[in-house]
């Protein structure tokens, strides 16, 4: 059946959304199908979750989990961490297509803003002071009753194995234009030996998995938090070092002079102060201890997760272009080369706190 009267379909089983004018595609993200849906008085968010990368069932069922706990804790705290998402007519959060795949509704708050780039180190601070209460509220979840929407997700041991599936597949053309990031990946594998000595021992807590700056919406109330796709058993080290991937460039993820990507220490700064202005004392000392490993490692992931879309032909990442995701890869390269300088300087700034 086409997407159009599937999504038609799928807006008909909510109350809300029986007088639909238009709906257009919205949003910059890399993964599901994102529409803005107008009514007669109100805006709404469609989402169709993209089955090849998600477990459909296992994310049906955590966002039942953590939806049913996230209205007492709002209430209870008195805060609002994520945008409503809204029940259909038999009281489900999503509805599974005759294709299998699951669609939601979400409330659209007008003014929010999502950034690819944060301008300013005042954003990080904020952007990462959310995720820190988002975070507050993850710790109060049962781990043990979430499952999880991807296997191996953030795994950079299974990340490297599968960059090398890639490589002895990929033609001798695509290996010849990344050689020098391919050279990169491989002569930086300690990062995986670094982490996976610390993994047995970090507590797995429930954590949001995405916590890259797009993900969070700004508005004149606060920040939320969007794309909780990914919630399930995990560590913060990941979370944490997500947000140094993604806040501390002055170039979006995707730009093409590399002169542009550079680190920005005072972003670095402001996002670990604001992530850690509330959790602070949640976290064990081998959290803390290891929240740079956490960017370090996730900055090589998604340097080999990038290289080796590129290398099988684009299966996993929306491109615009054939060489996107070889471009994705080289900021990534950029930007992880930059912290491997200067590690001493910030494992003694995050200790400092
Ligand atoms: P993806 O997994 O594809 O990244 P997201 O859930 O992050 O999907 O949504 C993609 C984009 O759509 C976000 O970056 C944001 O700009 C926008 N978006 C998603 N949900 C909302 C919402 N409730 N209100 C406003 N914008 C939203
Ligand atoms: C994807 O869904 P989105 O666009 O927020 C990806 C993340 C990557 C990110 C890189 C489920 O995030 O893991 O870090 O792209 N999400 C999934 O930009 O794979
Ligand atoms: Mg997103």
């Amino acid at each position: 059946m086409e997407k159009k009267t599937l999504a038609e379909n799928t807006l008909k089983q909510y109350s809300e959304t029986q007088t639909v004018l238009n709906y257009e595609p919205f949003g910059d993200g890399h993964i599901n199908d994102t529409f803005l849906v107008k009514t007669e008085n109100n805006h709404f968010i469609l989402q169709r979750v993209n089955k090849n990368v998600f477990r459909t069932n296992a994310l049906v069922h955590n966002y039942k989990v953590f939806l049913d706990y996230l209205d007492t804790y709002q209430q209870k705290e008195n805060v609002k961490l994520t945008p409503v998402i809204l029940t259909t007519l038999s009281n489900n959060y999503h509805i599974v297509d005759e294709e299998g795949f699951a669609w939601r509704l979400a409330e659209f708050i007008p003014g929010t803003k999502s950034y690819q780039i944060s301008s300013d180190p005042a954003i990080s601070f904020k952007a990462a002071e959310a995720m820190g209460k988002f975070q507050q509220f993850l710790n109060t979840l049962p781990a043990e009753d979430f499952e999880f929407t991807i296997i191996n997700y953030h795994n950079p041991a299974s990340r490297l194995q599968a960059f090398k599936d890639a490589l002895s597949k990929a033609s001798e053309s695509l290996k010849q234009l990344a050689k020098s990031e391919i050279d990169f990946s491989l002569a930086h594998q300690n990062i995986v030996n670094e982490y996976d000595a610390v993994a047995k021992n970090l507590p797995q807590r429930v954590t949001h998995n995405d916590t890259k700056l797009d993900n969070m919406l700004f508005y004149d109330k606060g920040v939320l938090v969007i794309d909780l796709d990914t919630v399930m058993p995990s560590t913060v080290l990941f979370d944490y070092g997500d947000m140094v991937r993604t806040f501390t460039s002055p170039a979006a993820e995707d730009e093409k002079d590399e002169n542009k990507v550079t680190f920005r220490t005072k972003h670095f700064e402001a996002l670990t102060k604001g992530y850690l202005k509330g959790l602070k004392e949640s976290l064990q000392p081998i959290e803390r201890d290891n929240l740079l490993l956490g960017a370090r490692a996730i900055i090589y992931e998604q340097t080999l997760r990038f290289l080796t879309d590129y290398l099988l032909g684009n299966p996993y990442y929306k491109v615009k272009y054939r060489e996107h995701n070889l471009i994705r890869t080289k900021t990534q390269v950029k930007l992880l080369s930059a912290i491997e300088q200067n590690k001493t300087q910030l494992q003694h700034f995050i200790l400092s706190l």
